[in-house]
């Protein structure tokens, strides 16, 4: 087998049929329970609902993602406890329900962020795009947040776009960064973000981090003894926003992590656009280092600007050598076959897509339209395949 090729999909509501992603080559399914609020438990007639409702389409539920961690859990403050009896409760759930593959992720307050969502590409696509100047703006002089460190040319780049940008502009900015993109659970008014922020007043990167592991150290056991395989998402952007800290971006990030609690059943998502970000990620080392603990992968590609900007590029061009990713995620699963009956593999899905073709003229999840991800789906069953035959890899 190799890669399970799956597909995210956000429940009945999303505007991508099942049938759609069974079409476009995919056998699996990502998705969660976006219905039931941050903190509470998945039931398992929830759970069985949804695996009815995947399988009904002829697909199967391979990896949660995600089971949303509270705002609580990782600042180790308010019903803390609770939230995280109530998230092992969740893990034995899903774990007796068949799925054994749990994507989560520990960005304080915000989840993945982008500035621009619709971003016009020269053939007419259209891409998500983080602009550092955007984020500036919307920083110093929307949410008017105090101690901020910016250097005097990023204020003054920050500034430019503020006076060039109308209201609607503005506005549109605010809703992009703070009102939650697609799986990101929490959406804030700017009054809320700042109530939010304030609570990571005393919680620096060391104490996130320690957050982090006093979290793992509760609800690995409960994974191992239901036969759940925990993957961590790694930050994106894979650096600190707003001040806030970022702890999951970097190969020494993920060292700490696994190191925290060497557990197989403490793994990792790997998410070449997030990690991609970040010159220094070296996502083909990366993906052999850390090879046994990768769990589930998210496989798309960004290209960065010496600004510190970048959007959202073809799955196979920007900065991500996904030729070098995916040949080293296929060793790894060759490793891993110790008999000629194993049958391994490691579920994948095409992060993102552009939104092209009819999908233009569609209301469509940021970063989840159908025909996107169908073409990013395709090129990398094609890379796959071909890596396969021309190393002989017998997965
Ligand atoms: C994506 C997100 O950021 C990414 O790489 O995988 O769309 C991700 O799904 C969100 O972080 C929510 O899990
Ligand atoms: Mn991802």
């Amino acid at each position: 087998m190799s890669f399970i090729q799956t597909m995210r999909w956000y429940g009945p509501k999303d505007p991508v049929q099942l049938s759609h992603i069974r079409q476009a080559g995919a056998t699996g399914i990502v998705t969660a329970l976006h219905h039931i609020p941050n903190g509470e438990v998945w039931s398992p007639e929830e759970i069985q609902k949804r695996i009815r409702e995947v399988e009904a389409a002829g697909l199967t539920w391979d990896v949660v993602e995600s089971i949303p961690v509270h705002e609580n859990i990782k600042t180790r403050n308010g019903q803390f406890q609770t939230y995280i009896r109530n998230y092992k409760e969740s893990i034995r759930n899903v774990g007796n329900a068949g799925i054994k593959t749990i994507c989560y992720n520990f960005m304080p307050v915000l989840d993945w962020t982008r500035t621009d969502l619709g971003y016009r590409l020269p053939n007419g696509a259209k891409a998500l795009r983080y602009d550092k100047a955007a984020m500036t703006a919307f920083d110093l002089f929307i949410l008017k947040r105090e101690n901020s460190q910016y250097t005097d040319e990023e204020i003054e780049k920050g500034k430019r776009f503020f006076e060039n940008t109308n209201n609607n502009g503005r506005d549109l900015l605010v809703k992009n960064i703070i009102a939650g993109l697609p799986g990101a659970e929490e959406s804030y008014t700017v009054e809320d973000f700042r109530q939010k922020l304030a609570d990571y007043a005393q919680i620096d990167a060391e104490g996130l981090k320690s957050n982090i592991v006093e979290f793992l150290k509760e609800i690995i056991p409960v994974a191992e003894e239901a036969g759940v395989k925990m993957a961590i998402h790694p930050d994106d952007p894979p650096f600190p926003l707003f001040g806030l800290p970022r702890v999951v971006s970097t190969a020494e990030d993920i060292r700490h992590i696994f190191a925290s609690v060497d557990s197989p059943s403490n793994g990792l998502t790997f998410c070449t656009g997030s990690f991609g970000v970040l010159e220094d990620n070296d996502l083909a080392s990366m993906a052999t280092e850390f090879g046994d603990r990768i769990h589930f992968v998210h496989l798309r590609s960004t290209l960065r600007d010496m600004e510190g900007n970048f959007y959202e590029a073809d799955h196979l061009c920007g900065d991500v050598d996904m030729y070098a990713v995916v040949k080293a995620l296929l060793e790894e699963m060759s490793r891993r076959k110790k008999a000629p009956q194993d049958d391994i593999h490691i579920p994948m899905r095409p992060d993102h897509g552009h939104q092209m073709i009819d999908d233009l003229e569609k209301i469509t999840n940021p970063g989840y339209s159908g025909i996107g991800r169908l073409k990013g789906l395709a090129e990398i069953r094609g890379l796959e395949m071909g890596i396969k035959r021309s190393l002989q890899l017998d997965i």
